[in-house]
């Protein structure tokens, strides 16, 4: 057991906001380095969403907080890395096992393109990238909150089970627990769901809704401040 709680500080330190600060970083860093893989490259990629549509940046400007240049260089590495202009999920699941080749990182890739795929036509415009990005990057802490919110909520019926909970948190370890402390023992990912379920379900009635998400976050420093750190990222 002090074994297991040594391989869950490591993973998901409390100071930091534990696994929501997990589940956030996860969620946009390997994409994050799989971009500016992307930067160096030196072609000259018509940025043509921009000339086919000529209010196309600037509508993307206002609902992404990103700016110009800012989209103009998520623009051209999608397409360096995506030339058809569209991502599916056997992408995702290249970017993730690139970036945690010792763990198995298939599941969270999928719950990650379905959070992203959100008209749910399995695949991702550049839009719908962008736009799930500024969430977690440039989103209110009410964004960021709701996001993980519905990633966890998985079949979005307003209320997080521990089974949902669970399958997130089993795909997090199967990528990179055991990768990042060998000796863990499996019933880590349960504990893990059982101390969330503590902190979050108020009213103990089994399942977290998203009144119930909200004000136990917003009551917890950490939480508050590792989401703060995403605002410094990009
Ligand atoms: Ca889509
Ligand atoms: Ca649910
Ligand atoms: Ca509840």
């Amino acid at each position: 057991m002090a074994q297991g709680h040594r391989g869950l500080d490591l993973l998901l330190p409390e100071e930091k906001g534990g696994t929501l600060y997990v589940l956030m970083l996860l969620s946009f860093f390997p994409l994050y380095c799989w971009l500016r893989g992307g930067e160096t490259r030196e072609d000259e990629i018509e940025i043509s969403f921009v000339c086919h549509r000529p209010e196309g940046l600037e509508t993307l400007q206002e609902e992404t907080r990103f700016s110009k240049k800012e989209l103009q260089f998520l623009y051209r590495a999608f397409k360096n890395e995506c030339p058809s202009g569209v991502v599916n999920e056997d992408i995702f699941k290249l970017i993730y096992s690139q970036f945690f080749p010792q763990g198995d990182s298939s599941n969270y890739a999928h719950f990650l393109f379905e959070a992203f795929d959100t008209n749910k036509n399995g695949c991702l415009s550049f839009q719908e990238f962008v736009a799930g990005l500024s969430l977690i990057l440039r989103g209110s802490m009410y964004d960021r909150l709701n996001w993980a919110f519905n990633f966890y909520d998985n079949d979005k019926d307003g209320f997080i089970t521990k089974e949902e909970m669970m399958k997130i948190m089993q795909s997090i370890y199967d990528m990179m627990g055991k990768y990042v402390y060998p000796s863990m023992h499996d019933d880590i990912p349960r504990e893990h769901v059982e101390h969330f379920f503590q902190k979050m379900d108020r009213n103990r009635d089994g399942v977290v809704t998203i009144e119930e998400f909200m004000e136990s976050c917003q009551k917890d420093e950490n939480i508050m401040r590792s989401m703060r750190l995403f605002d410094s990222v990009f």
